[in-house]
């Protein structure tokens, strides 16, 4: 085992040799510097201002494909914790200025994102709160000690004058002792609604009184999990050789494929300029890959109906990467790259080992035993994998995309941790499971959205809504078992809002309006979605507002280097309206241009038993495979595994 980790830290002083590179410490020092002489950063040490989020601004498509000098930008959001002033800002490294800054309106743009000592900040002031320990203590819960808050994104629910506020809804759970799990000890029917700027608690819901579930969900604990089993006996991965991709820095090549690793603090793992070696030349796959948005909504009426974490757009997921482990979050020959973000001070932070890079067997390839020519041949299926974990709260994600050697894309999700509690209120309560006595998780979704900047043999594509039915009997199908393709072209933004159809194998193919295969059609790839329920939230209801993206699987834009966040730029207490929704309302033209397909997945909740005290990974994603992008199986060079693998 080998760990070929590569340090961003020893190329940190020299500027990134791509323009898609992220931004290296030097560069977030640079441009915090930048805004410090702009004035944007008043008070240095125990300064008000802080970073809600800060990283690269990605210079547009145009001037990357042309090789245009574009010089290096970061973009910050800067929030003054004092005044709740809260400004979005563009620095030039390479000019030594600011490009723009824009003050932001809380009542139309939202607030900010989370900032890390907004954490510690909120458990401060409930534990201070009179109100709120006078609720605690009628509930027998007076050791403040013993108290973990937890502080939720309110979104906007109205009235006015609260969602004028930069505010959190905190819930509280009970840590009896050292290493026990808290969430396993919900207090319910308690919420603080906490001013972040003004740094109190403004308002409290206590609506109804249970008991906090007593039984220990501490699954490290022997006494929970009992001993461990001792069955299990070591399977270990080698690759004698070494692994067959090629890690350059953030340039990465594998078998035909190659692409460039980025990294951000909101959408975590991004991939650039995906392409496939065939036919003597690179063919451009995906522009840009990544999962810019996703949304947790809660489905318990009563009152914690606030309950939707937009993950990315207001905790911002990458921000949380966990640095992973050889052995233990990834088998056999791994080369890892750090992430480097930053905390709330713009301060570099390197995430050791964020993101992960191997190669998996995937069992079988293609295999046939002919029973004309005693030909029996098999071969092994591999695929590339690069992937990244991240904890947000009580839950963990890994995102993880996979290449095959077919030329399949696949993007998987992984949803693992602890599910979100509250008391099991008994009788027949349909929002909710009852994992542990007293205890219930309630129902919710993960609806993620991908944003796939396709550039199928080039910029010029188009979308294909295909579906497959039964033709009834008549004069053409005497038999009735007629079965055939509907292909239906989606050519203007308004008509690309669309849902699966899992009863019709509904599929969506992108396809090249310049690039033909062999028998003079398109060359494309075609998505395969899930068909999972979308946004499951009333249409009039204020999640549907801010969450428009997760009502269709389904949008297709068009290339615009300003539309890269599937519920708009600023997320948190947003009024709604922004994104997808709004992105489309321009209704632009989408047929035979530069295009964007946006992709919403992800399960529907209702947790089981199984999933308690730790949730055994749920998968959920998507499949992109070539469609007439080859001109037959592109597979057939992969040699037998063995000599012994074939018969002739
Ligand atoms: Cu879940």
């Amino acid at each position: 085992m080998t760990d070929t980790a590569v340090r961003p830290g020893e190329t940190a002083s020299q500027p990134p040799a791509h323009p898609l590179d992220p931004a290296t410490a030097a560069e977030y020092l640079a441009g915090r510097e930048i805004m410090a002489a702009a004035g944007l950063l008043p008070e240095e040490g125990g300064a008000p201002v802080r970073f809600a989020y800060y990283g690269l601004e990605e210079p547009p498509k145009d001037d990357v494909l042309a090789g245009r000098e574009t010089g290096r930008r970061l973009r910050a959001f800067l929030v003054n914790t004092d005044t709740g002033e809260s400004t979005d800002v563009v620095v030039s490294v390479t000019d030594g200025q600011v490009v723009s800054a824009r003050r932001l309106d809380p009542r139309t743009d939202g607030q900010l994102p989370i900032i890390d000592s907004d954490f510690a900040a909120v458990d401060e002031i409930v534990k201070a709160d009179p109100g709120w320990r006078a609720a605690m203590a009628r509930r027998g819960l007076a050791d403040m000690s013993k108290i973990r808050a937890c502080p939720i994104t309110a979104g906007a629910f109205g009235p006015a004058t609260d969602d004028d506020r930069r505010m959190v809804r905190v819930l509280a759970f009970v840590m009896n002792r050292e290493h026990d799990l808290a969430w396993a000890h919900p207090v319910d029917g308690l919420a603080a609604y906490v001013d972040l700027i003004e740094k109190k608690v403004f308002k409290i819901t206590d609506e109804f009184e249970l008991p906090v579930p007593a039984e220990s969900g501490d699954y490290d604990d022997e006494a929970v999990r009992g001993p461990h089993r001792t069955t299990l006996r070591p399977i270990e991965i080698t690759q004698p050789e070494g692994p067959s991709f090629i890690l350059n820095g953030p340039w990465l090549q594998w078998q035909d494929w190659s692409m460039r690793i980025g990294f951000d603090a909101r959408e975590g793992l991004t991939l650039h300029q995906i392409s496939l070696h065939s036919g003597g030349h690179e063919r451009p796959v995906i522009y840009r890959a990544s999962i810019p948005e996703m949304v947790v909504p809660y489905g318990d009426p009563r009152f914690r109906y606030w309950q939707a974490y937009f993950d990315t757009g207001e905790y911002l997921c990458g921000k949380w990467a966990n640095s992973l482990e050889l052995g233990c979050d990834c088998l056999g020959e791994i080369a890892y790259l750090d992430a480097t973000v930053t905390d709330d001070s713009g301060e570099p932070r390197t995430i050791p080992n964020a993101i992960c890079v191997h190669e998996e067997d995937f069992g079988i390839l293609w295999k046939h035993t002919d029973i004309f020519n005693g030909s029996a041949q098999s071969r092994r299926q591999r695929r590339l994998v690069v992937s990244y974990f991240t904890t947000i709260g009580n839950y963990d994600y890994g995102f993880y995309w996979y290449f095959y050697l077919d030329g399949t894309i696949e993007c998987e999700i992984k949803a693992t941790g602890v599910v979100f509690t509250s008391a099991y209120p008994g009788g027949d309560h349909p929002y909710s499971t009852e994992v542990a006595p007293g205890l219930a998780a309630p129902v919710h979704q993960h609806l993620f959205s991908a944003r796939l900047d396709m550039t199928v043999d080039g910029l010029a594509n188009a979308v294909e809504e295909v579906d497959v039915s039964g033709r009834p009997i008549g004069p053409d199908n005497p038999y009735g078992n007629a079965i055939v393709q509907e292909v239906t072209r989606l050519t203007r933004e308004s008509q690309a809002g669309r849902r699966a159809d899992g009863a019709r194998g509904r599929t969506w193919r992108i396809i090249s309006t310049e690039r033909e295969n062999r028998f003079g059609r398109p060359t494309g790839y075609t998505l395969y979605p899930e068909s999972a329920p979308v946004l499951l939230a009333d249409p009039a209801s204020p999640v549907t507002a801010r969450a428009g993206f997760a009502t269709n699987h389904l949008w297709v834009t068009r290339y615009d280097p300003a539309q890269r966040y599937s519920a708009g730029d600023f997320v948190n207490q947003h009024p709604g309206g922004a994104g997808l929704p709004a992105f489309v309302a321009g209704d632009r033209d989408i047929d035979g241009t530069d295009i964007v397909v946006w992709h919403t997945f992800g399960p529907t909740h209702m947790p089981r038993l199984e999933d308690w005290p730790v949730m055994p990974v749920a998968r959920c994603g998507f499949t992109l495979k070539p469609t007439g992008f080859f001109d037959r199986n592109p597979t057939l060079d992969v040699p037998p595994p063995s000599p012994h693998c074939q018969a002739d």
